[in-house]
């Protein structure tokens, strides 16, 4: 598998659901600001030119959340997704879906002073709205889903987790106990150094 990354970048995420599961992979670094033969591979196999991106074999996965349930399906015997069918399947892929879909675009467009004219039409509402609902999934003890830690909180949590680090997001103390939890995992700190080195 190769992992197209940088350590300024979504793909920290990435990093630490590979390092969670304790799989070899090549690890690609990739700086913007300069011309290289793997920033053009990157630009070849993703037209979008964006990290995270893996190749495994044949196929080509981009999107954090994707590559997340990716490898979370690849390797089930390491249980960081719950049971097709099940009901914390459901639950699953709610946390997967809104990280991205929602979240993301409503706490970067309100840390940018913008908000869509029209959040009924948006499909991110608004971050009013995204604030209320991070904090009702915001589990209070242990992970997302529950008793196990999954995907779910390397997408949701890391996204939490990355949005106060880069102050989009003030954290409530439930919020800020959620994301503490997540830095205490061996896996976490492995991989989270954001400020070792530019990414352009
Ligand atoms: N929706 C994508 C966003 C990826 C993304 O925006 N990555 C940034 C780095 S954090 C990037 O590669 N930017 C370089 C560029 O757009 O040229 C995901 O969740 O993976």
């Amino acid at each position: 598998m190769k992992h197209y990354y940088n350590s300024m970048s979504r793909s920290v995420t990435t990093d630490w659901m590979l390092k969670e599961l304790d799989e070899q992979h090549e690890q690609i670094n990739i700086n913007f600001s300069e011309d290289s033969p793997e920033l053009r591979d990157l630009q070849t196999i993703n037209p979008m030119g964006k990290l995270p991106t893996l190749v495994d074999g044949g196929n080509v996965i981009t999107e954090t959340a994707a590559i997340c349930a990716y490898l979370s399906d690849k390797y089930l015997d390491k249980k960081l997704a719950p049971a097709i069918g099940s009901n914390q399947r459901a639950k699953y892929y709610r946390y997967l879906f809104i990280a991205g879909n929602t979240i993301e675009p409503a706490l970067t467009l309100a840390a940018s002073n913008m908000e869509h004219p029209n959040s009924a039409t948006a499909g991110w509402g608004d971050k009013t709205r995204v604030v209320a609902t991070i904090e009702a999934m915001t589990p209070h003890s242990g992970w997302a889903l529950g008793d196990e830690f999954t995907a779910a909180d390397i997408v949701f949590g890391g996204l939490l987790d990355s949005a106060v680090t880069f102050g989009m997001l003030a954290p409530s103390p439930k919020v800020a106990a959620y994301i503490f939890r997540l830095q205490q995992r061996p896996a976490y700190k492995e991989t989270h150094n954001y400020f070792d080195e530019p990414m352009s």
